[in-house]
């Protein structure tokens, strides 16, 4: 690979392999004083697919990071009214930017005020003036393995599903961000006799009836529904714009299906049903409200005698 200015075709094709199967655009804050180096520096991250917005001012700098909420920060390190390295000792202060990527691009030559300003929490040392392709390539590789990172903090591992911190949190965040007059219906689901399919057919299996089930609302449910897996067997469903009858007759429908899926084992296949139960946003009102209560639903359910649905 050529260090030179202009980067040949093989470095730029390597470039382009880095974020491609990303369905959201990085973004990048740039907290840089000057103009002209803002301005450099955000039309080479264009050039490179990346989206970026600039402050000049670090004092701005929490108030943009709610509402732009980037992928990495690009940080000067002399600015007139802030440093750039007391900035980042601030940020990494604060637990929701502890591992978010920072990056110097920087003039600072002295190699021990890199250090320092390393040491108090950035991630690399650029210098200016920079080169556009390492600039690049820098950012979108700190980058994809911060998503892939916050990725396997939310993902259950068996099911891909979001797990149950993360299930709980967008929960939370429903309720939080429901304009008024806004509903939605939880689910609690649980499979039933589930410590019987384990106990008769072993673990693994039981293992491949947890994803059906997983693939199943995934298959069946739309994209903007919540689906969590929140225990060993037990999955959370949270379904925006729906009131419980409907949810029901969505739910039961899932419910018939599961019913007559065949999961393979060794000797042939077995078939396993699941209970849930329901809660309705805004009768229920708080996230741990809703799961209470449809927690209650579901236990109606399995008296009621299991494989089916109750609000
Ligand atoms: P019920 O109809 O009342 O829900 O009966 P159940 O047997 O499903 O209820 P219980 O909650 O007692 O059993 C759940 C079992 O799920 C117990 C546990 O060993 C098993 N389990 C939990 N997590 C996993 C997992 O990840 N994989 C497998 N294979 N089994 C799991
Ligand atoms: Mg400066
Ligand atoms: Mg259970
Ligand atoms: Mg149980
Ligand atoms: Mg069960």
């Amino acid at each position: 690979i050529p260090d030179d200015e202009q980067p040949s075709m093989v470095v730029n094709r390597l470039l382009d392999l880095i974020q491609t199967e990303e369905q959201e655009r990085y973004r990048v804050l740039v907290v840089e004083d000057s103009r002209v180096a803002s301005t450099l520096i955000c039309r080479t991250l264009t050039e490179h697919g990346i989206d970026s917005h600039a402050i000049a001012d670090p004092g701005r700098l929490l108030e943009v990071l709610e509402s732009y909420r980037p992928d990495l920060i690009l940080m000067d390190m002399h600015m007139p009214r802030f440093n750039g390295v007391e900035a980042t000792r601030v940020l990494r202060q604060m637990s929701a930017y502890q591992t978010l990527p920072i990056v110097y691009l920087s003039g600072e030559s002295n190699i021990g005020m890199q250090v320092e300003a390393l040491r108090l929490g950035g991630d690399q040392f650029l210098i200016k003036p920079f080169n556009p392709v390492l600039l690049a390539a820098v950012v979108k590789t700190k980058i994809a393995r911060f998503r892939d990172m916050q990725r396997s903090t939310r993902v259950d591992g068996l099911t891909g599903l979001l797990n149950h911190s993360a299930a709980k949190a967008r929960l939370k965040a429903m309720v939080e961000s429901a304009a008024p007059g806004e509903r939605f219906t939880v689910a609690m689901i649980d499979i039933d006799h589930f410590k019987a399919v384990n106990d008769t057919y072993g673990h693994p299996v039981g293992d491949q009836v947890i994803r059906g089930l997983a693939w199943l609302l995934k298959a069946r449910l739309r994209e903007g529904d919540l689906i969590g897996r929140y225990g060993g067997e037990e999955f959370i469903v949270a379904l925006p714009g729906t009131d419980p009858a409907l949810a029901q007759t969505v739910l039961d429908r899932i419910r018939v299906d599961f019913a007559a899926l065949p999961h393979t084992h060794p000797g042939g296949a077995l078939y396993a049903t699941f209970s849930a139960g329901l809660a309705a946003y805004p009768t229920v009102d708080s996230a741990a409200a809703l799961t209470e209560s449809a927690d209650g639903a579901l236990l109606d359910a399995k008296r009621l005698g299991r494989n089916r649905v109750e609000i």
